[in-house]
């Protein structure tokens, strides 16, 4: 399993409010948004990263999701082009951002377009999700560049998927070949060779969560994936997400981990 040891993240702006959102849960509070994201640098602190702290950028209200700009490998960072035409800027601070732990920084190109939700790594191997912000050209672009370091891919198509955002909305790799996925995206044939877990459908938003070292980060208050997840012998870490989860957002989307 993949060691982290740092992170970058940025705490929501203060227009964080005007980002892109389905959610009918209502406008998020920012007081307490920015309460939650201090609690979730703790999170990663506590799991051994030292973190890079981007600044608040109000001209981009989703730019805390700092995942969906940027790819991360062992080998080599790959600046995306996010599939949200509103979003495409927010890779301008990420490439300021990478090049002090990455020589080499690569760019998926429009007419290509992936966001980073939609990439989830298993060990040497990476899903990549199609869906209405990833599109096939992006798709083929990371792949190849993927392959060319030596990692595998495969294409999931999440557009049937219930509304589902991003492919790590609906899934997660828990390391140990287990997958945690959501029940319609569970029996996918990219998962054949893998255990996966699969979420019960109350408990369906807790399917993105974050595997760093010996910790699992939950999103709080879903016992049945918290109860599994620490019957597996993992150190379960609950944080309240309800203000990011008003934005689309989860735990994956606030960092950028390596
Ligand atoms: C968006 O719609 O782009 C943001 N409001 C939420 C992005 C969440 N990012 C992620 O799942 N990686």
């Amino acid at each position: 399993m993949t060691q982290f040891r740092r992170a970058i993240v940025r705490p929501p702006s203060r227009t964080f409010a005007d980002g892109l959102t389905s959610s009918t849960l209502g406008a998020p509070d920012l007081d307490k948004a920015r309460v939650q994201h201090a609690t979730y640098c703790a999170a990663l602190e506590r799991c051994g990263l030292t973190l890079t702290h981007l600044p608040p950028d109000d001209a981009f209200p989703d730019a805390t999701f700092v995942e969906d700009p940027a790819i991360v490998t062992s080998r080599l960072a790959i600046l995306t082009n996010p599939g949200a035409p509103s979003r495409r800027g927010e890779v301008v601070s990420l490439a300021a951002a990478l090049p002090p732990f990455f020589d080499r920084i690569a760019r998926i190109e429009a007419p290509g377009t992936v966001d980073g939700g939609d990439i989830c790594q298993a060990d040497d191997h990476f899903f990549i999700g199609r869906s209405e912000r990833t599109n096939d050209e992006g798709a083929r672009q990371l792949a190849a560049l993927l392959a060319k370091e030596g990692f595998t891919a495969s294409l999931l198509d999440i557009r049937g998927s219930s509304k589902v955002l991003h492919l790590k909305t609906g899934i997660s790799y828990l390391g140990d070949r287990r997958i945690v996925a959501m029940r319609d995206m569970a029996d996918h044939p990219a998962f054949r060779d893998y255990d996966v877990i699969v979420v019960a459908p109350e408990e369906n938003y807790a399917a993105n969560l974050l595997r760093i070292n010996g910790f699992v980060i939950l999103a709080a208050n879903f016992p049945k994936i918290a109860k599994t997840v620490s019957d597996l012998g993992h150190t379960i870490v609950p944080l309240d997400m309800s203000e990011f989860r008003k934005m689309d957002g989860s735990l994956s989307c606030l960092s950028v981990r390596f």
